[in-house]
């Protein structure tokens, strides 16, 4: 059984997909395939049996002219025990590969490499072994990658269809899953759990890099701030820091005031005075949110003060500078 599952797994653990099932990219997939097109084709075939000989019997056995009521049979041990064991030793087979294939998924190999996940309303970040924090998933290919997740709100659930992933992620704990991707290439990420109005954003990708890119790949984006121009690399720290979850860019409050139109514009206070919004305005508002806060909203603000670096905050106030334009 073993031998025979492994050989099938060997020759069939990638298809580019088809009219049914998404492209298969990891090394459990064909597994879940085969369980899911297993238990798909038995529904099928008794869900046929049954209605086929509904059907038969209700024309043979209709009421016909001058037929009476007939004495009804007792009833017959032999079909009793077929139609009881038979569906009996499907379920149990059904459960045992199920849980063992639980089991598989569940527990991650001792070297997957670890990525922490955090779900938002409405955006998914991606917290790599070294500190960088990006919007997509970054992975090798033919490595086992762990992932450690958890929600900052509601639940979400984490849903790669090549991958034949999915996991829900939950505030208040850690959910862990793994996989093995098994080509390079690009897949859709989702949020497969409607988590509120932009559920339906909460879309990325999965970026399966080829041999040895992996690394590079983190080196550079880790990078970022030396290799981008201030005003985008302002705007990756807004999404990654956590900025976009309190304040806006559309001009509609949140819990904090709208970055649009914010730099250079006159804000009123709590306590009845003004500021014009300037550089070292908004450099206060971050290291020290509570030091001026403005009127008509709560201090909920967490300080950035030791968790940001200079050259960040000069990034954000460039980036802001471009929502004024
Ligand atoms: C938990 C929600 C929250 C987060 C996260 C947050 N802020 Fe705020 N922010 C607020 C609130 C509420 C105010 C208004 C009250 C105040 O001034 O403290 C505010 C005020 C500000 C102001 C002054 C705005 C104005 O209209 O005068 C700036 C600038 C600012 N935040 C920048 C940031 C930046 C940059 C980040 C990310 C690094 C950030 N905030 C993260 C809630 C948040
Ligand atoms: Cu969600």
């Amino acid at each position: 059984m073993e031998f025979i599952l492994s050989f099938v797994t060997q020759s069939l653990v990638q298809s580019d997909g088809d009219f049914w099932l998404p492209p298969r990219r990891s090394t459990y997939a064909v597994e879940i395939d085969w369980m899911f097109s297993f238990i798909l084709y038995l529904s099928a075939f008794f869900f046929a049996l049954i209605v086929g000989l509904m059907v038969w019997f209700c024309i043979r056995y209709r009421a016909r002219e001058g037929g009476g009521p007939q004495p009804s049979p007792s009833h017959n041990l032999k079909l009793e025990l077929v139609w009881t064991i038979i569906p009996l030793l499907l379920v149990i087979a059904i459960f045992y590969e199920g849980f063992r294939g639980f089991m598989r998924l569940s527990v991650p190999p001792q070297n997957a490499y670890n990525i922490n996940v955090t779900g938002q309303k409405w955006k998914w970040l991606f917290s790599y072994p070294n500190g960088y924090v990006d919007e997509a998933l970054h992975v090798p290919v033919d490595r086992p990658v762990r992932l450690t997740m958890t929600s900052e709100d509601v639940i979400h659930s984490l849903y790669i269809p090549a991958f034949r992933l999915k996991k829900d992620v939950v505030p208040g704990r850690y959910h862990t899953v793994w996989f093995n991707a098994t080509a390079a290439g690009e897949y859709d990420l989702f949020c497969a759990e409607f988590c509120g109005k932009d559920h339906s954003n909460m879309i990325t990708k999965a970026v399966v890099h080829p041999p040895g890119e992996f690394e590079k790949w983190l080196e550079d984006a880790s990078n970022f701030l030396a290799k981008m121009p201030p005003h985008e690399a302002g705007e990756k720290l807004y999404k990654v820091r956590g900025c976009a979850q309190c304040h806006s860019i559309d001009g509609k409050a949140n819990t904090g005031p709208t970055f649009k139109g914010l730099m250079g514009h006159e804000v009123a206070l709590k306590g009845g005075t003004t500021i014009v919004v300037d550089e070292n305005y908004i450099r206060e508002s971050i290291l020290e949110p509570n030091a001026k806060v403005v009127a008509g909203f709560q201090p909920v603000m967490p300080t950035f003060k030791g968790r940001i670096k200079d050259e960040e905050i000069t990034a954000i106030i460039e980036y802001l500078k471009t929502l004024t334009e």
